[in-house]
C-alpha cells in the first residue's frame, strides 16, 4: 500500500478543528488531529506546506520509520507545533494500520487492559455553592471523578470557570479576554471550595483540581498541604513545569498527589519528572506530543517509576484525539485517569465517533482503526474562526501564566 495523498480540514464546529486525512492508493483514508489552541493554521501550514509531499508514495505501514524521519529527518526539532503536527500524522497512520488489519488500534497497542476507561468531568460555578452543585449533576450522570473549579471571594475569574456557556471553553473570538489572577484570594479560597465539596459529595467521589500554572513552588507546596485534608485524586499543574527541579520543593512538602503534562511535548519534558517520582500522574496529550507512537514510550518509561497516565483530553481537541487517547488508555497498563469534556452539539455532525459513555468509563468501539469517520462536505459548512485563548494579569497589570 502506497500514501498517494495527505491534506489537513480546518473547520470550526463550535470551535476550530484541524484534522489530517490520509489516503491510499487501497482507498483507505487514515485521520489524525492537529489542533493546537490558538495557533492552528501553523500547524496546518507545517503539513499542508512542509510535510504532505514527504509523505506520498510512502508505506503507511512503516510507522517507526516515518516518525524518526520527520522527528529526526526536520532537523529543528520538539515544540508544540512541530509535535502536534508528527502527532497528526502518526495517528493517522495507525488508524490506517487497524483500518487495513480490520482490527481497533487498541489491538495494534498490545490489546485490551481494561473495561473501559475511567473519565473525570469538568464541574465549574462562578461561586462555591454553584460549583459544588455542578458537581453533584455529574455524580448523578454516574462518573466516578470530577475536577471542581469556582470563582472565590476576591477572585471571580479564575481559571477553568466558563463565560455563561453549557460546555466550557476558554477560546473566544477576536483579541485574547484578560483574567485577573491573585494567588492570596486563591490559596485562601480554594480550601474552602473543597472542605464545601466534601461535606456536601462525601468521600466516595474522586475531586480533582486544576492550578493551570499560576503559583510558584513554595505557594504550590502550601496549596497541596492545605488540600490534604480532602483527599483529592490529583492538583494538576500546581506550578509551570519548565524548571522541573522546582517540583522538588513542592513535593518535599505535600503529599496531595500531582499531575502535570498538558503543555509538554516529548518524553524529554517529562523524564526528570518521572525518573525522580516527582509527579504522579503524566498528563501529556497525544495530540501534542507525537502521537501514539511516542506517548506509549512515555506511558512505558512512567510504568516503571509507579507513574500513571491522566492524558488531557479538553474540547479543543477534536472527537479524532479523543478516540486515540481512549485507546491508548485501554491498552496501556499504568493508566491512571482520562480528562473528558463534552463537545459542542455541531461537532457531531462532522465527526462520527464509535466511542461512548457509561458508568462514569468512556468505552472504545471496534470499529477497525481509531473508530472516527470525518464528514469533510459537513466540515466545509463550517468555516475557521480566528479565537485566542484567555491571558491572565496580576492585579497590578503584570502578565501571569494563564
Ligand atoms: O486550558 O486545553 O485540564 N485542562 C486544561 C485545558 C486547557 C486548554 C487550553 O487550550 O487545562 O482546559
Ligand atoms: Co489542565
Amino acid at each position: 500500500m502506497r500514501i498517494t495523498n495527505a491534506w489537513t480540514v480546518v473547520c470550526s464546529p463550535g470551535r476550530n478543528f484541524v484534522t489530517l486525512v490520509i489516503e491510499t492508493d487501497a482507498g483507505l483514508r487514515g485521520v489524525g488531529d492537529a489542533t493546537l489552541n490558538g495557533r492552528e493554521l501553523a500547524v496546518a501550514s507545517y503539513l499542508d506546506d512542509h510535510v504532505a509531499a514527504l509523505l506520498i508514495g510512502r508505506d503507511p505501514a512503516d510507522i517507526e520509520d516515518i516518525w524518526h524521519g520527520l522527528y529526526k529527518g526536520a532537523y529543528w526539532r520538539r515544540g508544540p507545533v512541530t509535535m502536534t503536527a508528527i502527532g497528526a500524522v502518526d495517528v493517522a497512520l495507525w488508524d490506517l494500520k487497524g483500518k487495513a488489519l480490520e482490527t481497533p488500534v487498541y489491538n495494534l497497542l498490545g490489546g485490551r487492559a481494561r473495561r473501559g476507561v475511567t473519565v473525570y468531568g469538568h464541574a465549574n460555578g462562578a461561586t462555591i455553592d454553584e460549583a459544588v452543585e455542578a458537581a453533584r449533576g455529574y455524580v448523578d450522570m454516574g462518573y466516578r471523578a470530577v475536577r471542581i473549579q469556582s470563582g472565590l471571594p476576591g477572585l471571580e475569574q479564575p481559571y477553568g470557570v466558563g463565560r455563561g456557556e453549557l460546555y466550557y471553553e476558554p477560546a473566544e473570538r477576536g483579541h485574547p479576554v484578560e483574567e485577573v489572577f491573585e494567588p492570596g484570594p486563591y490559596l485562601r479560597g480554594v480550601p474552602r471550595l473543597f472542605e464545601r465539596a466534601r461535606a456536601e459529595l462525601g468521600w466516595e467521589v474522586d475531586l480533582l483540581h486544576d492550578a493551570h500554572h499560576r503559583l510558584t513552588p513554595l505557594e504550590a507546596a502550601q496549596l497541596g498541604k492545605s488540600l490534604e485534608p480532602y483527599r483529592l485524586l490529583w492538583l494538576e499543574d500546581p506550578v509551570a513545569a519548565e524548571a522541573q527541579e522546582s517540583l522538588r520543593l513542592v513535593r518535599n512538602h505535600t503529599v496531595t498527589p500531582i499531575a502535570i503534562g498538558e503543555v509538554f511535548n516529548t518524553i524529554f519534558d517529562t523524564h526528570q519528572l518521572i525518573a525522580e517520582q516527582l509527579i504522579d500522574y503524566i498528563r501529556t496529550t497525544v495530540a501534542h506530543s507525537g502521537g501514539l507512537t511516542h506517548l506509549v514510550r512515555v506511558a512505558h518509561f512512567a510504568e516503571v517509576f509507579h507513574v500513571r497516565t491522566g492524558c488531557h483530553g479538553p474540547t479543543d481537541l477534536s472527537p479524532v484525539n479523543l478516540a486515540a487517547s481512549l485507546h491508548f488508555q485501554t491498552a496501556v497498563h499504568n493508566f491512571g485517569l482520562q480528562e473528558y469534556m463534552r463537545h459542542p452539539d455541531e461537532a457531531a455532525e462532522v465527526f462520527d465517533v464509535g466511542y461512548w459513555f457509561d458508568d462514569g468509563m468512556l468505552h472504545v468501539s471496534d470499529r477497525p482503526g481509531l473508530g472516527v469517520e470525518l464528514n469533510e462536505e459537513r466540515a466545509a459548512d463550517f468555516p475557521y474562526q480566528p479565537a485566542y485563548l484567555p491571558v491572565a494579569r496580576r492585579r497590578d497589570g503584570t502578565v501571569h501564566s494563564w
